[in-house]
């Protein structure tokens, strides 16, 4: 209501924000009204009451109507009766204040005690409408307030009276002093995160505590945290505080300069129980990380790697540091939503907000634009502050709305004019594969209220099957290929590509169609084979499917696409596809590719990305440690081989296109 006065009204001030609970936070709304409808009736005064009430919209006049209806309730009920409130609740005993209640005859008092139901009714009213006010101010569409109630995130969806303040129960951060409201009402210094804080509730499971020394760990579990402890090792030695390591040269780079590696490794480190690292990485986050930076960034990669990784980072430990990190980055990166069609440009500087197609062309990526919406969903839970879905939102509806190949989109779009390039290569490799992963996981995020996004994946798979499908000779490889210039097949299939087989095993568990389960079983064994038919037993970056009857091998790998950056997505699917069906063969082949990274990738300075998969006697090193080694690769070996059910339950967690969980909202 203050807000939808205040719209109106230049004289009124902008209503107090902060936010506070119970008792407290209903008075403080009350007083609000009050000097709201004193300034308002200021305001008619001052201005001419026709002239003011002309102003208003239909809906702001009836809503005016009802709140001056409702100020008379308070003045008559409640008004006299807060003061005794008051004095009823002072030092927590009722009547132990003044005495004066206990002098009161039986008759008397359980007058009194009526009035106080009346008076509690009354003000739940008010509060309703408040809420209800609050709620309709926001941009877009009115909200369904029972979706509302039914997206809270499972873990705080505790209790059924959803007061305002508690929509999003880990509270506010405060814009002018960096801290935090909790649902108290009080300020909160960011915490230490001591192990005693790694309890994250799991829909009344009995709390999991990451850096408990009993929890189960096997051997192959072992030989994943020791992989990822040597990386560590090298990169803090080497390139603390920076974003890229170069385990070769023993030297670092920027890219963002923000610690790219420590924000993307962090949720890694949680999971694996390391309690030093964490220590020594948070420290970083709180001291030294800042994105107050005169830098360009690409707005899809920081949000899939920092973004997704300080969410990830707070939801795993419930550290309110990480949230205001999130929250002042998500801030910096809004402006690149500030384009014609509010597709996001691809890049934006964090300092100043200028946001701007990419050097190299007028586009941006379709997969880059399209995810970023689980972060960014993720970011307005935990803040209660809309603007960040909202604007990831009107994109997803946007690109919703385009023409469509059977589902299948272009790779890139026009932030400008809103449009896909015509003619665009359709693929699910780069620049179109997480388009696919986010219909889906957006699906599940949303706890599966969001039918467009399953149907527009339902729809994009019927596609793949009609366009994209094929079989290689002479071993009957299932693929998806690719339609260059939107219309020409080609046998080629990015590792990249090798997501999918995860996904669709995560829609078929989610109730999507059987088929879906039976081609995520035929790509995962290609994205195996991708390894297998190797002499290195890793993956070259693309490979071309044979189809000529004569030809002997499956696989054809040009020289320019032979090398390995130590990628995730044939493991990340091995994990979905273990969990789902148990069968130990999943396992055993995620064993395999991490004994080959172990053998041609290991390096005294830490992993190191190779030149030729091909070429097991001189591989050649690249001299890049990926951050997405540590945010995904090795975060997807230790899933895999773990036996702990607790541990990260895929109907509990969604993982962003890294690698990092996010809580699933109830449906
Ligand atoms: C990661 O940064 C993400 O998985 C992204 O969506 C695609 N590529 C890399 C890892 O291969």
């Amino acid at each position: 209501m203050a807000i939808l006065l205040f719209k109106t009204n230049p004289y009124m001030p902008i209503p107090d924000r902060s936010r506070s609970a119970g008792a407290r936070s209903r008075k403080a709304r009350l007083r609000v009204l009050f000097q709201v409808e004193t300034r308002f009736r200021q305001g008619l005064s001052d201005e001419g009451m026709g002239w003011y009430w002309k102003r208003l919209s239909s809906l702001q006049r009836s809503v005016t109507i009802l709140f001056i209806f409702l100020i008379g309730i308070s003045v008559v009920y409640f008004y006299p009766s807060s003061k005794e409130g008051t004095e009823l609740s002072h030092n927590g005993k009722r009547g132990s204040h003044s005495g004066a209640i206990d002098k009161l005859d039986p008759a008397e008092q359980a007058r009194m005690e009526e009035e106080k139901q009346k008076i509690r009714h009354a003000r739940k009213q008010i509060d309703d409408i408040v809420k209800r006010v609050k709620v309709g101010t926001k941009k877009g569409p009115p909200v369904n307030l029972d979706k509302v109630a039914n997206i809270l995130p499972v873990e705080d969806n505790k209790d059924d009276k959803i007061e305002d303040d508690e929509r999003f129960p880990h509270g506010n951060v405060d814009e002018d002093n960096g801290k935090d409201d909790n649902v108290d009402g009080q300020i909160v210094p960011p915490q230490k995160g001591d192990s005693d804080d790694f309890k994250v509730e799991q829909n009344g499971d009995k709390a999991y505590n990451f850096f408990d020394s009993d929890r189960p760990i096997n051997e192959r579990q072992k030989a994943v945290v020791d992989a990822f402890k040597h990386a560590w090792v090298g990169y803090k030695k080497h390139a603390w505080g920076h974003d890229e390591y170069h385990p070769i040269s023993r030297t670092h780079s920027e890219w963002f300069g923000v610690g790219l590696t420590i924000l993307d490794s962090l949720d890694t480190i949680i999971i694996m129980g390391l309690k030093e690292e964490y220590d020594d990485a948070r420290e970083w986050v709180k001291e030294k990380l800042t994105f107050d930076k005169n830098q360009d960034v690409n707005l899809f990669e920081i949000t899939i790697r920092a973004l997704g990784g300080l969410l990830s980072a707070f939801h795993l430990s419930q550290d309110v540091l990480f949230k205001q990190k999130a929250r002042d980055l998500g801030e910096r990166l809004l402006p690149c939503f500030n384009s014609p069609s509010h597709v996001p440009f691809s890049d934006v500087n964090l300092k100043t907000g200028k946001a701007h197609a990419p050097r190299w062309g007028p586009d941006s990526s379709t997969s880059e634009v399209t995810t970023l919406q689980l972060e960014f969903k993720d970011l307005s839970r935990v803040t209660g502050e809309v603007k960040f879905e909202d604007a990831v939102t009107r994109v997803s509806n946007h690109v919703h709305n385009l023409p469509k190949k059977d589902g299948l989109v272009p790779i890139f779009i026009n932030a400008n004019t809103g449009n896909f390039r015509s003619s665009g290569t359709i693929t699910l490799g780069a620049r179109g594969d997480s388009y696919y992963e986010y219909l889906l996981k957006q699906w599940v995020q949303t706890g599966k209220t969001e039918d467009m996004y399953k149907e527009d994946f339902v729809q994009a798979v019927e596609g793949i099957k009609k366009h994209l499908l094929r079989e290689s000779q002479p071993n009957k490889l299932v693929y998806v290929g690719e339609l260059l210039g939107g219309r020409n097949f080609s046998p080629k299939m990015d590792h990249l590509l090798c997501f999918l087989p995860g996904t669709l095993a995560l829609g078929y568990k989610n109730g999507l169609p059987s088929e879906h389960m039976d081609l995520a079983t035929q790509l995962a064994r290609t994205c195996y084979e991708m390894y297998n038919k190797m002499p290195t037993k890793l993956s070259p970056e693309i490979v071309y499917f044979n189809q000529a009857p004569t030809g002997k091998d499956d696989l054809i790998v040009k020289p320019l696409d032979s090398h390995n950056l130590l990628r995730p997505e044939t493991v990340e699917s091995l994990v979905y596809m273990y969990r789902y069906t148990k069968d130990k063969k999943y396992r055993d082949w995620g064993w395999q590719i991490f004994q080959a990274f172990m053998k041609y990738t290991k390096v005294e300075g830490g992993f190191s990305s190779i030149n030729n998969v091909k070429s097991p006697g001189n591989p050649g090193f690249k001299d890049k440690l990926e951050s997405f080694f540590l945010a995904e690769t090795l975060k997807y070996l230790y899933l895999l081989f773990s036996d702990d059910p607790r541990l990260l339950p895929f109907d509990r967690y969604v993982f962003n296109s890294e690698a990092h969980p996010l809580p699933i909202y109830a449906s």
